[in-house]
């Protein structure tokens, strides 16, 4: 079996997106790779944040996925600094990372918009440590969204560089794009985000998710019940596509464009759909926040296996760098 290496970040929430874009791929994942998924406090710490919050948002973060479906008997589910040889390896290989390569990320550039001489150095080498995070554990494949494509390429240089340098110890990772699309936020305007705060969480009460949805942008060329929609232009349609069944989705994509249903009609629609799948996950969600123990208990697991994977690869490397 192939090694895989992903990470999520302990940033808030986990929300539909992460679901849909990343953890429902990951549970299918377990089952044909060896899996390894890292809560990667270290990257969250790159943002402002709240120390009282990261710990308990650690742990919560681990019980979702569990309730989603991750399985410490198939994956080794842990927490990044737990594993301190993450921050070693980035170090040295920070020494074979271009400054100019850096500058050039996306997101890099998105997160620093208008103050990009006050950026934090974590924040700028945060490809580096991600690059770190893979090659410590020699993963050969990782899932990613288009957005991390670049600093895929990134990790893909840097190895190269490290291997031309000290020999040949790390394999280049090779991307597995993720099959599930973009979801956007409540908003319609930027992409669903734990910070942004235009979520839906994973752990939100049926009533909860109702009262985000039900004030949520659609068509707004749709003024009244009877004006005909377009929902190519509805943010919330494009859910649909996520939670109904085809035929649902072609039901209410006619109804809308004849006015035959309401944009209330189409949202407790959606509503009751994402339920069947939401629900599920909130009662396991419900039943590991019970047992905090026994989710710590699978993180130290997974945190001392990674460890021996990561410590057998720091001796190579410093062995190879001559510190030894
Ligand atoms: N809106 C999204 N649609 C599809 N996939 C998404 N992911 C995140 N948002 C969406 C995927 O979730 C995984 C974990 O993401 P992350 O925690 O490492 O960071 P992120 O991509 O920056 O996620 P957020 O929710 O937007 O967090 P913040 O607000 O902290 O930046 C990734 O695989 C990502 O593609």
């Amino acid at each position: 079996m192939q090694r895989l290496f992903s990470g999520i970040q302990p940033t808030g929430e986990p929300h539909i997106g992460n679901y849909l874009g990343a953890i429902r791929n990951w549970v299918a994942l377990q089952d044909q790779y060896e899996c390894l998924f890292c809560i990667v406090d270290y990257h969250a710490i790159t943002i402002d944040y709240d120390p009282k919050e990261i710990g308990p948002r650690t742990l919560d973060l681990a019980a979702t996925l569990l309730a989603c479906g991750l399985d410490p008997k198939k994956c080794l589910l842990f927490v990044q600094s737990e594993v301190p040889e993450h921050t070693e390896l980035a170090w040295i290989l920070s020494t074979c990372t271009v400054v100019g390569d850096l500058a050039r990320m996306h997101q890099f550039k998105e997160k620093t918009e208008g103050d990009r001489h006050l950026a934090t150095l974590g924040l700028f080498a945060y490809p580096t440590l991600q690059t770190a995070d893979i090659v410590l554990y020699k993963a050969e494949v990782v899932p990613v969204g288009e957005d991390q494509k670049q600093h895929l390429e990134l990790a893909r240089e840097t190895v190269r560089r490290f291997n031309q340098r000290f020999g040949p110890i790390f394999p280049e990772p090779i991307e597995l794009l993720s099959p599930a699309a973009r979801v956007m936020g409540l908003d319609g305007e930027q992409k669903m985000s734990k910070s942004r705060g235009n979520h839906v969480a994973l752990a939100d009460s049926t009533d909860a998710v109702w009262a985000k949805l039900r004030p949520a942008k659609t068509d707004e060329a749709r003024k009244r019940r009877a004006d005909p929609g377009n929902p190519d232009r509805c943010n919330l349609f494009s859910y649909h596509g996520f939670f109904s069944p085809p035929e649902e989705v072609a039901t209410i994509n006619a109804g809308c464009r004849s006015a035959a249903i309401g944009c209330v009609d189409c949202k407790k629609a959606l509503h009751a759909n994402m339920e069947r799948l939401l629900g599920p996950i909130r009662e396991r969600l419900a039943d590991y926040r019970a047992r905090p123990d026994d989710v710590r208990a699978a993180l130290r697991d997974g945190a001392a296996r990674a460890s021996t994977i990561a410590r057998h690869t720091m001796e190579e490397v410093r062995q190879a760098l001559g510190l030894r």
